[in-house]
């Protein structure tokens, strides 16, 4: 029998295709432009599964739209700079650069082993000074836009390495090396002026309807934009010359209910009572010290400190209690909350601990009597207990409210943002230098562009903690460019997401001079599909979209969003393992043996664990070169593909890989058969029709599901007609289905199917082939069953050509067998006729 050999077919048609460069995108093409790409890898050293599955859903609709015509752009690039190759460097003591330049060679060798098509001329990595100069230049375009501040901003500090902590390098507020407690230090960093577009952002998120909903859904809470009640309380007594609070709440409806007002530990009037006030400034201490995250926010234990002031409320004139409270954050709003129990869940659980009244103010028809006991009412509902706002709805109150503060001028309608300006400066080696000098009489000064690129130092030293750009004098000791004096380069460098924010331009338009030439890049953006991690569903995708929006702002492109199409895959899973003491085993390490799974090296049973998500930690990974050696590029390929729907996680078993090795050498074998179109009685040119119709069908439903990235209905059909090809008898129409078959898997086996090409006698490419043609005619099935019941009662079918007429049905109604045995040679009374759908006979 017929076996495929990838390990020979696999390299041959990946040398050919980079010998023809068959997949390099042409920047003068008239055709129809299509722009394809994945999220680019950070080279970690190896590429995981993950990336395998991800790159194979992007190089299928890659080669299909090739094949549909279109000029296509498929780039593969490096997210190189980051925290692991500094880790590596202290561990290691290898050089950061040395360190990620020899992980991307090997990724690179791994990619390449799967046959994608790429565009390997525009590759790039974000760590090389021809990618990150050019970023240079463009923190210094938004900069002259306005786009770019320096402002003071905490930063982790650990005190015993004398060093700023990045976040993943703080657990449990301990630093990860000293163990010592992180304090916050205020550093003056380099800020982006993301919330300048914070509406745009949200509202530009209406505009993509080819992004998951979910990602949308979680762009806009990031954003956070709250519509509300700015206003002041006056306080019973004044701290120092303050004399009111500020509040903001996004329920001014709700003002009825307040029971007492409360503010954050860092409040102006907590500062100023703290003073003569050493328990709140121990309180205030204590707040400071638990986390600030919201999550943190709402789990952790309310706090409060009462300040013995009370603020008067604007209505009733009553007075309420004012509290310091640990759930209240400075960075938000005001940093001062009027509570309201009864409607929100923080200010309950407060106020029953510090035994504050609950009044409700808005209920559902027939709660308007029932008390809150601990669950807060968010619903809707009319107005309670609330004067002049009584039967009012929610919304109509929230109005009602504004518009007395305003006639009142106490308050005022306001929108606030979660969505807080983006901090840019890491105190780190590995990443792009951000462009500017300090001098002690010019202040900030940009580096001149002539200047560009700052490259980082080669000769740096990670034996002791902290930023080695710091420490190398020599480095940043340079001359102002303005006044000429001895001045300090700047030494922090560039958050890794900024290289994220505009790679994808830099994949489109290449020059050596600049970033990106503008029509250049506008010809190929927005990218059509995106695909990628759900893990980059916020961060990635919102500093992108922002870059790209400031980019505009600052006249350098006019592409508003980056991503017309996003698609979020999901992650690839298998089984975990763990013998009895506990260690955790690889896959490659157990055997199954008949229903138990037993540890090969020491024949003990082991436990099998959940099915989790491919991770080093639990040791249930497969390493894409161990299966490609075994079975070659497509089959890993198209099991990356069936099963699961791409959003879903894949579950990797070894038997779903044997099914696709097995799969593979099935389409070989019918390959084989391409020539034979049939002999003897059945004749050369005999046709097959239903087998014509099944084929069509499946070009055209293979073809819309690649578009629509259902991968696995694409494979479910494939197999279908697989087993119909394989099943009828040899004809001219079974020839061409074979050959047909070739096409419609080279997208997802391109490597088998460019075997298949060559061996069928063609002389190009399949990767260059254009997709079958679809005959509309044959889409639509000619023949249609028709049920034939007796007084309403399925006695039989029949099936007949499409259109057959009323009297013509009636007459082979009335002949199907198991009819004529009910009628028992009666004649019907009356014969009900539905042309192509049923005949129905009343006796
Ligand atoms: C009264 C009220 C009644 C509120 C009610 C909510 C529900 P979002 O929607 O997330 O923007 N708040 C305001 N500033 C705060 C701060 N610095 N720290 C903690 N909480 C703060 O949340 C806005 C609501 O969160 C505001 O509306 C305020 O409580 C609270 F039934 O005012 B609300
Ligand atoms: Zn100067």
């Amino acid at each position: 029998q017929r076996r495929f050999n990838p390990l020979e077919a696999d390299a041959k048609w990946q040398k050919l295709w980079d010998e023809k460069q068959s997949f390099r995108a042409s920047d003068s093409s008239d055709k129809p432009r299509s722009y394809v790409l994945e999220m680019f890898p950070y080279p970690s050293g190896r590429i995981h599964i993950g990336h395998v599955r991800n790159y194979t859903m992007g190089d299928v609709l890659a080669r299909f739209r090739r094949m549909t015509g279109h000029e296509v752009l498929h780039p593969m690039g490096w997210d190189a700079f980051g925290m692991p190759a500094e880790n590596a460097a202290m561990e290691k003591k290898v050089h950061p650069g040395d360190w990620t330049r020899s992980n991307i060679a090997n990724m690179k060798a791994q990619l390449k082993r799967l046959g994608f098509a790429l565009d390997w001329s525009r590759e790039l990595a974000t760590c090389e000074p021809d990618y990150y100069g050019h970023e240079q230049a463009l923190f210094l375009d938004l900069y002259e836009a306005g786009l770019v501040y320096r402002k003071e901003s905490a930063v982790n500090w650990d005190p015993v390495d004398m060093t700023v902590l990045a976040n993943e390098q703080v657990i449990d507020g301990k630093g990860w090396r000293s163990g010592a407690p992180v304090e916050k230090r205020k550093l003056s960093q380099w800020f982006l002026k993301i919330t300048q577009f914070a509406d745009d952002l949200l509202a530009g998120l209406d505009s993509l309807d080819q992004w998951p909903d979910k990602v949308k859904l979680m762009q806009a809470n990031w954003i956070g934009k709250s519509v509300g009640l700015q206003f002041r309380f006056a306080l019973d007594q004044t701290v120092g010359d303050i004399d009111s609070l500020e509040v903001f709440s996004t329920r001014p409806d709700t003002i009825f209910g307040a029971s007492f007002a409360a503010i954050a530990a860092d409040h102006p009037i907590a500062l100023a009572l703290a003073e003569g006030d050493a328990n709140l400034a121990a309180f205030a201490e204590e707040c400071r010290r638990s986390g600030t995250a919201a999550a943190e926010i709402e789990t952790q234990e309310k706090k409060g400190y009462d300040t013995g002031l009370s603020v008067i409320h604007p209505f009733t004139q009553a007075k309420l209690p004012l509290f310091v409270a640990n759930f209240v954050l400075m960075e938000y709003g005001t940093g001062a909350v009027m509570a309201v129990p009864a409607h929100d869940q923080r200010d309950l659980d407060f106020a029953r601990k510090y035994m504050l009244p609950v009044p409700r103010v808005v209920a559902a028809a027939g709660d308007e009597a029932k008390p809150i006991h601990d669950e807060a009412y968010a619903g809707p509902g009319k107005l309670v207990n609330s004067d002049f706002l009584d039967g009012m709805d929610v919304e109509a109150a929230k109005a009602a409210v504004i518009a007395r503060a305003e006639a009142e001028g106490w308050g005022q309608g306001t929108t606030i943002w979660r969505l807080r300006d983006w901090g840019v400066s890491r105190q780190r080696y590995w990443g792009t230098p951000i462009p500017f000098i300090h001098c002690a009489d010019c202040g900030v000064v940009p580096v001149p562009r002539d200047q560009l690129p700052v490259v980082l130092p080669q000769d740096v030293s990670f034996e002791i903690p902290g930023n080695p750009l710091d420490r190398h004098t020599e480095w940043h000791t340079v001359d102002c460019p303005t006044c000429g004096k001895t001045a300090r380069r700047e030494t922090d460098t560039l958050d890794t997401f900024v290289d994220s924010s505009w790679y994808f331009i830099r994949f489109a338009s290449q020059p050596q001079d600049k970033p990106f030439d503008k029509a250049e890049a506008e010809r190929w953006l927005p990218v059509g599909q995106y695909i990628g991690g759900v893990e980059h569903a916020i961060l990635h995708l919102l500093y992108a979209r922002f870059w790209t929006r400031a980019l505009q702002y600052a006249g350098k492109i006019d592409v508003a969003e980056p991503f017309a199409g996003l698609f979020t895959q999901g992650m690839v899973t298998h089984e975990t393992y763990r013998a009895e003491d506990g260690r955790w085993l690889a896959p490659s390490e157990v055997e199954k043996r008949g229903d138990a799974y037993i540890e090969t090296a020491t024949n003990a049973a082991i436990q099998l664990g959940r099915v989790e998500k491919m991770s080093k930690s639990k040791k249930n990974v497969v390493d894409p070169d161990d299966i490609i050696d075994q079975y070659g590029a497509d089959a890993v390929r198209w099991f990356m593909l069936s099963d699961s729907p791409p959003e879903r996680d894949l579950p990797w078993t070894a038997s779903g890989i044997e099914g696709s090795w097995r799969f593979v050498n099935r389409l070989w074998r019918l390959f084989g058969e391409a020539g034979d179109t049939g002999t003897g009685s059945e004749g050369a040119d005999s046709q097959d029709r239903a087998l014509d119709r099944k084929l069509h069908q499946t070009v055209d439903g293979v073809a819309k599901d690649i578009e629509s990235l259902s991968f696995n209905k694409a494979v479910a059909k494939i197999y279908e007609l697989t087993n119909a090809v394989e099943k009828a008898a040899p004809s001219a129409s079974r020839a061409a289905a074979i050959r047909a078959l070739a096409l419609l898997v080279a997208p997802m086996t391109p490597h088998l199917a460019e075997e298949a090409w060559a061996e069928m006698g063609e002389e190009s490419l399949i990767a260059d082939a254009p997709w079958p043609d679809v005959d509309p005619k044959l889409l639509v099935e000619d023949e249609v069953t028709i049920a034939v019941q007796v007084m309403g009662k399925l006695r039989d079918t029949i099936t007949v050509a499409k259109g057959t007429d009323k009297t013509t049905l009636e007459a082979l109604a009335l002949a199907a067998p198991n009819v004529a045995r009910t009628l028992n040679g009666a004649a019907p009374k009356k014969v009900i006729v539905v042309p192509d759908r049923l005949v129905n006979l009343v006796v």
